[in-house]
Order: C-alpha cells, then structure tokens, then sequence
C-alpha cells in the first residue's frame, strides 16, 4: 500500500482529501489533527501500520503493518448529525452504525462471508471479531467541528492479535474466506458503502437494514453497559431489535421490552 496506489484506486470518490502513512500512532488522532487545520467533509486518513491505535473507552486497537486496513474518515457534515432532530434520532450512533454496516455488507456482498453486527460497533465473521468502528467528536467550545469515522478490519492472519490479547475471539477476513485478498479493494468497497448510505442515515430503511445485519437476534444476552434507568449493567435480555435512536431493543424473562443507549452485549 502506498499513495500513489491508494489515489489511483480511490480516484472516483469524492473524497475531501487523502494522508497515507506507513506508521502512525492512530489514524483517528491524525484526522483529529487535520480537522485544526482545516480538514474538509471526507478527508481520508489511511495508515499500514498503527502504533496507539484506539478502541472505545480508552481500550487499544492493533493494527501491525501489512495486514490490516485501519483508515479514518472525517465528517464535517455535522449539521447530519448535530442538529437537534437528528441528535435525538441517534445521530452519533447512526454514524457508528454506518461504519460497522459498511464493512458487514461488503463482506456479505463482495466476499459472500456471513457477516453480522454485534452492537453497537463490532463486526463477526463466524462469531469472532473482524472489524471495529470508533467514531469520536471534535469539538470547539459547544460547537461539533467534525465527527471522526474510524474503522479496523483484520485482512490477513498477521493483523489477528495472539490468542488472549482479545476480550473476544478474532478473525480475519483472509482465514474467514481461505483465500487471499486485496486490502484496497476492501477499503475501496467499504468507502464506497458508506457514502451510499451516508445519504440515508435518516431513512428507515438505514435502521432495518441495520437490524437485518444483527447478530443474535431472538438469543439471550448479557448487556455490557447501561439501559435508559443506567441500571442494565449485566441484565439478561433476548435481543429484539433496534428503535428509531439505533438502541437496542430487548425482552427481559419477565417478557418487558426494555431499551439500551450504550455499551455491548454478549452472549450468556
Ligand atoms: C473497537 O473498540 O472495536 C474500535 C476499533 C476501531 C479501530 C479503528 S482503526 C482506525 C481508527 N484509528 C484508531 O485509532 N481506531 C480506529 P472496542 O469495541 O472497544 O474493542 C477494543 C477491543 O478489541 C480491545 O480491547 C481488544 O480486546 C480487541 N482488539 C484489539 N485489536 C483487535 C484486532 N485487531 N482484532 C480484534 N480484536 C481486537
């Protein structure tokens, strides 16, 4: 991977922009950089090897050179997300949700892998962790400057981290398939993905689409985080859906349908 390969294959994509780089600490932190200088919507920050890259919550993300895709998009768009109809419609979520539904579709449809998302941000393969999306604010004084897009897919066996460096069993989509595969053509198809539906963050059909891609719809789980009454942590539901905000809609075994904003789930 180089620039003048990554330009040439990203060509027909307006993009606000492109930074290659064979090492970086995150490329997240390096479109955070970008937008105090002006960065545009869609700015590109792709990276072979990330040496601090990030998960959520302060966790780290790895990303060794010549075996992953780690890239960042800049969203400068912000009245997407921050005006206050489409906050309150989940705007930062929907973004997440776009990034994790843009690498699930891309699997499904250019690779025929069966792809799901496990809310809100990961994306499997065969029950193990293929990608994760981050998407983080930037923000002067109260106003939103830019949302930060970042997405990690494992490509080949070398980007899967050792056997208990995961909270989670990884893949990648190499050994998902059993066959090699181009990083750029994935970036290419998953890029192409999001501008697509970034048109339709606020149609219907971005949330069905997105609980289609689910994984464990109708299981029992373990939620991970907080429901609106911030009393979930570790509550057992059987995951029904998703509502208009993009949270997660379950059933606990008194049959109530509760909701949750933030955190994960996992299965029992
Ligand atoms: C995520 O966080 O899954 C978000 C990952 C986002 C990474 C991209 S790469 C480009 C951009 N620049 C950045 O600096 N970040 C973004 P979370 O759900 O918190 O999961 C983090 C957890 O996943 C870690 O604590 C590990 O257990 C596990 N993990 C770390 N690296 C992994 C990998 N390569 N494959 C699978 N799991 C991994």
């Amino acid at each position: 991977m180089d620039l003048l390969s990554l330009e040439q294959r990203l060509a027909d994509l307006p993009l606000g922009g492109l930074r290659y780089f064979d090492r970086i600490d995150s490329t997240n932190l390096e479109a955070a950089r970008w937008v105090d200088e002006e960065a545009v919507d869609l700015a590109l920050v792709v990276a072979d090897e990330q040496t601090a890259g990030r998960g959520r919550k302060g966790r780290k993300w790895i990303t060794p050179s010549g075996a992953a895709l780690a890239f960042s998009l800049v969203i400068r768009e912000t009245a997407l997300i921050s005006r206050e109809s489409n906050l309150q419609r989940g705007g930062l979520v929907r973004l997440t949700a776009l990034g994790a539904l843009a690498v699930c579709l891309t699997l499904k449809e250019e690779y025929g892998l069966p792809a799901r998302i496990k809310w809100p941000n990961d994306v499997l393969v065969g029950g193990e962790k293929l990608a994760g999306v981050l998407v983080e604010t930037h923000w002067y004084g109260e106003r939103l400057a830019a949302a930060i897009l970042g997405v990690g897919v494992n490509v080949s066996p070398q980007s899967v981290p050792k056997n208990g460096a995961t909270s989670f069993p990884a893949t990648c989509v190499e050994s998902a398939l059993g066959a090699p595969v181009q990083r750029m053509a994935i970036l290419r198809a998953v890029l192409g993905r999001i501008l697509s539906w970034r048109r339709r963050l606020f149609d219907p059909a971005f949330i069905l689409t997105w609980e289609e891609n689910l994984t464990w719809r109708g299981e029992w789980v373990q939620i991970t985080g907080e429901n609106e009454k911030s009393t979930a942590q570790f509550q057992l539901g059987k995951i029904i859906g998703l509502d208009q905000q993009g949270h997660l809609v379950l059933c606990d075994p008194n049959g109530e349908t509760f909701s949750v904003k933030r955190g994960g789930v996992r299965q029992v």
